[in-house]
């Protein structure tokens, strides 16, 4: 009992509860603070509301046409936002509260909770981690933990666009700060994301790329792959550093 009580406070302490760590300990008690001990909370925060677009619609024209922003915006990711206001008043959710709190609780939710509360979710992290000052390549502890994972950033674009490529029919590719604070690429189908616990890729959303034929269809029609290759050139890679660094720290 001795033995176990100091791994605990071992595991509390470093945060660095492996699954392996997490397998010998055989006490619910345990067991339960060693899932807390395994995610990563990162900013929070996210309005029920649809903030302003920080751009103008053509902005981001080296990658994404201005009308097919101006119907995304204004049209899809909208609706998300109103349906989802209508969910949570229907669900009785505090809409002070920051959604990352719905998202992490989903189960307890409607289909149409998830569905919007998803929706829009990614579309406000989506119109973020772009910016017409965008592209090149990350910086800083962000780019040092890209190398460490992948190899390199070469190897983070192919992964991820193999994981947008991949994904059968509508969703998001992801990069994630997983509970063990490694980074991890993926992808999500629908508009569910890497905080819902009914997600395969578990993990805080450092950067999501929308691959739903409405994001590209009018310039690239099939040609996703393009859209990927060519969307690079607009990720805010200042904004996506920051939020990795916050996310690490917490
Ligand atoms: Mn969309």
């Amino acid at each position: 009992m001795h033995r176990l009580a100091n791994r605990r406070q071992f595991l509390l302490q470093t945060g660095k509860a492996g699954i392996g760590a997490c397998a010998a300990l055989s006490m619910p008690a345990l067991v339960s603070s060693c899932a807390v001990v395994r995610r990563v909370k990162g900013p929070s925060g996210t309005g029920f509301k649809q903030e302003p677009l920080p751009y103008t619609y053509g902005a981001l024209n080296s990658a994404i046409d201005a009308a097919t922003m101006e119907l995304h915006y204004t049209k899809h990711a909208a609706s998300y936002a109103a349906n989802l206001q209508d969910a949570a008043k229907a669900e009785g959710v505090d809409t002070s509260k920051p959604l990352e709190d719905v998202l992490r609780n989903i189960n307890q939710y409607s289909t149409a909770m998830r569905n919007n509360a998803g929706g829009h979710y990614n579309h406000e992290l989506f119109w973020k981690i772009m910016s017409p000052r965008g592209g090149g390549q990350p910086i800083g502890s962000l780019a040092t933990a890209i190398d460490a994972s992948f190899g390199s950033f070469e190897a983070l674009k192919n992964g991820l666009a193999d994981a947008g490529k991949n994904l059968f029919g509508s969703g998001w590719a992801w990069l994630v700060l997983d509970g063990d604070k490694k980074l991890r690429i993926g992808a999500t189908p629908n508009q569910d994301n890497p905080l819902m616990p009914v997600s395969d890729l578990k993990g805080f959303p450092l950067l999501g790329l929308d691959v739903w034929e409405h994001a590209y269809y009018m310039r690239y029609q099939n040609r996703r792959a393009d859209y990927i290759e060519n969307w690079w050139q607009v990720v805010n890679w200042d904004f996506v550093g920051k939020r990795y660094a916050a996310a690490f720290r917490s």
